[in-house]
């Protein structure tokens, strides 16, 4: 079953701003379409976008990446079997740089994804069958799901510091009850807020976003919430933040600007850990910058054992970087986002490289999100064990829970 077109199209993502589909169409017509999300707190070390530049579109346009995947990559691609691997390898070739900065990563991953898609449908397997099976992993897994309740930091336009205020909830025994404790909470928060007349808007992952007195009352407001839901058969509500750090790091002091003052590592350290003592905290991703190491070093001495210690912006998907941080004993658990990379092929060797190590895996959602469920399948196909894929609002966020419902229907059924 060979591809017979490859087409690319810009389109716009959940913020308005433009990003990139691809097509392949099968030659017996069948088709499937590709498109990448965009990060606003992006890691320094991430793969590079192409944009295009110029006045229009603010300079986001992706037309030189539509042209790429029209007139450099489909002729390659074009007349031949699907294959993830081998046209991962491919695209690669023809990029040739370690950042990806001479095609795009969002140029690469809308092809990669695409191919991966077009594979699965020309050998008439799910898509996260296919990614089990190019892994060597004979079980697939639904994830435990971190929902976004509140948005803070670059997602927002209120006074919240922390990027993003999330639950999660543990013991329960399928993902549709983890999805029916979630919606309570959401409508639940929403209420407790409009009672004391906060507004509801949402943020860009579809959690709530309006100004607290400071950070520690919008946790206080997920309490109030979590006393109200019920959680069946022993689970419970934990809580999972996304501090995002490096936003807030200043390179030159290596000091925070943090809830007004200038703090160290340590201090911040010191912070996080009166935080364990007062609230349910399962895990906390970025709480320290991408260029503080060491700092890093310390976090995980010194909470490590309790919770979660989640690497975004520090290790950006990259293979290197998550050997470094194993080496180094930074961090116990690996966020992974396909767009930081470039190509499904190394987003995958970044998980199992996680998992052989012993790193929890969290597959996650961008900000800037498009209506694509591929990170669902994703989570499956390599038995992530946890998702983030933002609050129980807004499309682009539903259609990967969602998507999560229906694959939990299909293995349920197959048992
Ligand atoms: C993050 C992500 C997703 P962004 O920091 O984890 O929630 O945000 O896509 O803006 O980088
Ligand atoms: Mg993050």
């Amino acid at each position: 079953m060979k591809i017979i077109e490859l087409a690319a199209r810009e389109i716009f993502n959940s913020r308005g701003m433009p990003t990139i589909e691809c097509e392949i169409i099968l030659e017996d017509g069948r088709s499937v379409t590709a498109s990448v999300p965009t990060g606003t707190s992006c890691g320094e070390g991430e793969a590079v976008e192409m944009r295009d530049g110029g006045d229009r579109l603010m300079g986001k346009g992706v037309r030189k990446a539509v042209e790429i995947i029209e007139t450099i990559i489909a002729p390659v691609l074009i007349g031949q079997v699907p294959h993830l691997v081998a046209m991962d390898e491919l695209i690669l070739k023809l990029d040739g740089t370690e950042n990806k900065s001479k095609l795009g990563a969002n140029t690469l991953l809308a092809v990669s994804i695409a191919v991966c898609k077009a594979q699965a449908l020309a050998e008439r397997v799910e898509l996260y069958e296919l990614i089990a099976y190019l892994c060597g992993y004979d079980v697939v897994g639904l994830p435990y799901p971190m929902f976004n309740m509140i948005n803070g930091g670059v997602h927002a336009s209120n006074n919240l510091q922390i990027q993003e205020f999330m639950i999660m909830p543990v013991g329960v025994p399928t993902f549709r009850s983890a999805m029916d404790v979630a919606a309570t909470f959401y409508q639940t928060l929403k209420e407790i807020l409009l009672q004391e007349g906060k507004d509801v808007s949402v943020g860009d992952e579809g959690g709530f976003a309006p100004n607290f007195e400071n950070d520690m009352q919008a946790l206080d407001y997920l309490m109030e919430a979590r006393e109200l839901v019920q959680v069946d058969n022993g689970g419970s509500i934990m809580i999972a933040l996304d501090v995002a750090a490096s936003q807030f790091y200043n390179k030159r002091t290596r000091e925070y600007n943090w809830q007004g003052n200038s703090c160290s590592s340590s201090e911040m350290i010191a912070w996080y850990k009166n935080l364990v003592e007062k609230y349910p905290i399962y895990a906390i991703e970025d709480g320290l910058s991408e260029h503080d190491w060491d700092g890093w070093e310390k976090l995980t001495v010194e909470l490590g054992s309790r919770i979660q210690i989640v690497g975004d912006d520090i290790f950006v998907t990259n293979l290197e970087r998550i050997r470094d941080g194993i080496e180094r004993n930074v961090a116990n658990a690996v966020l992974i986002k396909p767009n930081q990379v470039g190509t499904v092929t190394e987003t995958l060797q970044a998980i199992m490289l996680s998992k052989e190590h012993n790193r929890n895996v969290i597959i996650s959602h961008r900000s800037g999100e498009t209506n694509d469920s591929f990170i669902a399948d994703l989570a499956v196909g390599m038995s992530a064990g946890q998702i983030k894929a933002g609050g129980l609002s807004r499309g682009e966020r539903m259609v990967k829970y969602n998507r999560l419902l229906q694959i939990e229907t299909q293995l349920l059924g197959k048992e």
